[in-house]
């Protein structure tokens, strides 16, 4: 491996690490999903934080229900009834740069940065850096919505502060995954280490 590879993969293994300081914390480590319980799902616009214009989807469902830059706060969109614990993803796209997310694992984003691009949590207050009206608006919203937070920018474009495309999605919760690859290898070569000095000592 020559050490142009080297520092690529330990930049890959660390970016987490590197970029965690401060209000911009780099891409998330761990994602959930987003998946249905069976009623009809319904998506409601909460605010946003970003120069440009993105707009979201579900995948093979309802095309473009939210702009960011031009949708009133607390806007609704049917998403339609989805099976309990079955999936509901979201393709979120910049129209400025352009470039398309989706949430869920960083490896559906391999086709730019392979980056987990989608905040899905309980808590709005996981999500920084909106508006005092969208913060009032998500309050109003029943206990166990799930809120779903988009960066739009790759890599090293990117601020990874979650909040370019805020919306939340009622009659769904988050399920929360396993950790990406990267840091499982990471917790895999933990463990080995761990083995090993656990043989050497007994
Ligand atoms: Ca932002
Ligand atoms: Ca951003």
């Amino acid at each position: 491996m020559n050490m142009l590879r080297k520092f690529a993969l330990v930049s890959a293994l660390f970016g987490g690490l590197a970029f965690g300081t401060g209000a911009s914390a780099g891409p998330l480590p761990t994602y959930n999903i987003v998946v249905g319980n069976g009623a009809a799902a319904t998506a409601y616009f909460v605010g946003f934080s970003a120069g440009d214009t993105d707009n979201v989807s579900v995948v093979a469902g309802l095309a473009n229900f939210f702009v960011n830059q031009s949708t009133p706060v607390g806007t609704s969109a049917a998403l339609g009834a989805f099976g309990n614990g079955v999936e509901i993803e979201f393709a979120m796209t910049d129209l400025s740069v352009p470039n398309t997310f989706f949430s869920g694992a960083g490896t559906r984003n391999c086709a730019s940065d392979c980056n987990v691009h989608a905040n899905v949590t309980l808590n709005i207050a996981d999500i920084v850096g909106l508006s005092a009206g969208s913060y009032a608006y998500a309050a109003t919203l029943p206990v166990g919505t799930v809120f779903v937070g988009f960066e739009d920018r790759a890599g090293r474009q990117s601020d990874f502060d979650y909040n370019d495309l805020v919306f939340a999605v009622v009659n769904a919760r988050p399920l929360n995954q396993v950790p990406e690859p990267a840091s499982l290898a990471l917790l895999g070569t933990g463990l080995l280490l761990l083995a090993r000095s656990r043989r050497k000592r007994s």
